[in-house]
């Protein structure tokens, strides 16, 4: 795998998203969004951390420019918070103005911004409202992207609708994993229709307003794998494909909605929410469709006897994400493990890769997160390695570039993160950076991997 060489202009990036690393959560007129509320519920995120402070980003956003300037990097992928831009349906110029600067900082320094309109902050008085679950929502998501589009239009390089609206449905409203912590089977589902609409509206605004930038959604695709060969097994991988993967790609690649999707969950919902034309304006082209990947998933069918294992996606919640499959059980996998508990797996991402150039041959696809979270070596001297991150982000590159070889159109990849940031539900227990942060001085230290990664960034090609 060494001396792997990538394509000309192949386009390596990092990836942070706004709650996760600005703090300021109440400075120049921001209104709370959900993962206020939900960090500031007792017991919800491990330490009852919250993302107050977090990395302090929104006042050295300046200094965070300087670092993705030395790492040589090609584009930076961050996302823009709805209750910083959009308080209360209105615009917030204090808000854009924090994003205006970054992008020109950005520009100036010969980095592409990658911009996200939603990584998971939905404003509380959305919520207040009836959240995802409603309609209304993807209307007003729709009046908040014609807002930051035409504030910073085609400066952005790229647009980004969502992040794994997976999460937001699944982990928002049936597990209450994530905020805002519900456990509603039927309104995950509606939730998953309204972010579907709201894709396709603000889509529409991208194209509208900013002819020029390129348009993407990033999915968290799930690479389901079948406990045996059995028949009953090869059901359960094409039951929780349908939830986890088809529920999105359907729509927004091919306008439609699965029909296996729409049966296996009629028990709880009948999709009447589903409008005639909403997954036609689902489906507006992609210049990209952005995949993010950690790990990959073990399923079996269900007998209804013996002991169920439930590996997957229940955290710390006694309610499963997996909408109707309650038929489904989610096996432990193999290991090595990161600091989260999933299994390291290069194998699944240039799977998952080549599935979606077989499918959609025509559709550019990147890398828009993939990392691990490890517990760093802090040694007497400041210097942090990190070797195990480094290992994770080798064999992941190194799987993306056998993917490539074998046709598939990825034009680039973006490491997740940047820098230690808010882990949602694991607090700041858990970093993903490639820069550490040091909590008390909010100090940034390259770690191991940021040297790397440099490297990889300025020869296109994996270092030794
Ligand atoms: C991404 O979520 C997010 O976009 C980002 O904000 C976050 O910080 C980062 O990854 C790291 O978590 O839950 O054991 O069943 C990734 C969320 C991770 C959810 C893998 C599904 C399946 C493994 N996904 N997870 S498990």
């Amino acid at each position: 795998m060494t001396g792997r060489v990538f394509p000309p202009g192949f386009l390596w990036g990092s990836a942070t998203a706004a709650y996760q690393i600005e703090g300021a959560a109440r400075a120049d007129g921001r209104a709370p969004s959900i993962w206020d509320t939900y960090s500031h519920t007792p017991g919800r995120t491990l330490n009852s951390d919250t993302g107050d402070v977090a990395a302090d980003h929104y006042h050295r956003w300046a200094e965070d420019l300087d670092h993705m300037a030395r790492l040589g990097l090609g584009a930076y992928r961050f996302s823009i918070s709805w209750p910083r831009v959009f308080p209360g349906g209105r615009r917030n110029q204090r808000g854009v103005d924090f994003y205006s600067r970054l992008v020109d900082g950005l520009l100036e320094r010969g980095i592409r911004p990658v911009a996200t309109l939603y990584h998971w902050d939905l404003p509380q008085e959305l919520e207040d409202a009836g959240g995802w679950p409603v309609r209304d929502t993807a209307l007003r998501f729709g009046e908040y992207a014609a807002e930051i589009v035409g504030a910073l239009g085609d400066r952005v390089h790229t647009w980004t609708t969502f992040n794994e609206p997976w999460c937001s449905a699944y982990l928002g409203y049936a597990s209450g994993v994530h905020a805002p912590g519900r456990t509603e089977p039927a309104a995950a589902l509606a939730a998953v229709h309204h972010l579907n609409l709201a894709h396709g509206l603000a889509g529409r605004v991208v194209r509208e307003l900013a002819p020029a930038a390129e348009l993407s959604v990033t999915l968290n695709l799930h690479v389901i794998r079948p406990a045996s060969g059995s028949d009953a097994d090869a059901d359960a991988v094409r039951r929780i494909d349908a939830l986890a993967n088809r529920a999105f790609l359907g729509p927004m690649l091919d306008g439609a909605y699965p029909a296996d999707l729409l049966a296996d969950t009629a028990k709880v919902t009948d999709w009447s929410f589903v409008r005639d034309g909403d997954e036609r304006t689902a489906a507006v082209p992609l210049d990209v469709l952005g995949v993010n990947y950690y790990s990959t998933t073990l399923v079996r069918a269900w007998d209804g006897v013996s002991p169920r294992s439930d590996a997957d996606g229940h955290g710390r919640s006694a309610h499963s994400p997996w909408v109707g499959a309650q038929d489904v059980d989610f096996l432990p996998q193999p290991g090595p493990y990161t600091a989260m508990g999933w299994n390291i797996d290069p194998s699944g991402m240039t799977e998952l890769l080549l599935r979606l150039h077989a499918e959609h041959p025509d559709q550019p696809l990147m890398i828009t997160e993939n990392g691990a979270a490890f517990d760093d070596v802090v040694t007497p001297d400041g210097a942090v390695h990190d070797d195990r991150r480094v290992d994770y982000l080798r064999r992941h590159v190194d799987a993306v570039g056998a993917a490539i070889d074998r046709g598939a159109d990825v034009r680039g990849y973006f490491v997740w993160s940047l820098l230690d940031n808010f882990e949602w539900a694991y607090g700041y227990d858990r970093r993903f950076g490639i820069i550490r942060i040091d909590y008390d001085t909010l100090t940034r230290t390259w770690k191991d991997s940021a040297h790397w990664y440099q490297r990889l960034a300025a020869t296109n090609a994996l270092p030794d």
